[in-house]
């Protein structure tokens, strides 16, 4: 099965959506296999978000998701990539599905709530940065034959 990192990026803690976040994707069906707490370093910060170095926005963005602590978790299930960007939105809250995380949520690109893997290679990237000494842990949900087929 399919594995995605999320983050619930600083602006969420602050504003108590953390349950908020993972209660929309434990209720789409995709199961939790690893969750932490914690601040990210500038490091970590620029390593997570290397793809982006040198554009305009990319200091604010270290700058924001490091200002506080945030939660890291790895979700799985079939689809848990695409599914998983489809709850959050589009980067822009305000072009962002209606119904989605960032669309009911957020209202600007550099505060909008959450970050999700976006392909299976930067999924596995991304869960070896957050997760390296502390493996995802598998496990058989009973619930897993009424959500997969
Ligand atoms: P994504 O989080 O939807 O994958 P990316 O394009 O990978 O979006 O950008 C990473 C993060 O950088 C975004 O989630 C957002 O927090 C921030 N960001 C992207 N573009 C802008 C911008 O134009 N202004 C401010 N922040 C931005
Ligand atoms: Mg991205």
């Amino acid at each position: 099965m399919e594995r995605t990192l999320i983050l619930i990026k600083p602006d969420a803690m602050q504003r108590g959506l953390a349950g908020e976040v993972i209660s929309r994707l434990e209720r789409r069906g995709l199961k939790i296999v690893a969750i932490r707490m914690l601040k990210v370093s500038t490091p970590l910060a620029k390593k997570h978000y290397a793809e982006h170095e040198g554009k305009p926005f990319f200091k604010g963005l270290v700058e924001y998701i490091t200002s506080s602590p945030i939660i890291a978790a790895v979700f799985e299930g079939n689809g848990a990539i695409k599914g998983t960007r489809q709850t959050m939105g589009a980067t822009n809250p305000l072009e962002a599905a209606t119904g989605s995380i960032r669309a009911d949520f957020g209202l600007e690109k550099g505060r909008n709530l959450t970050h999700a893997s976006d392909s299976p290679a930067s999924a596995r990237r991304e869960i070896a940065l957050f997760f390296g000494d502390m493996p995802p842990t598998a496990w058989k949900r009973d619930t897993d034959a009424w959500v997969f087929e």
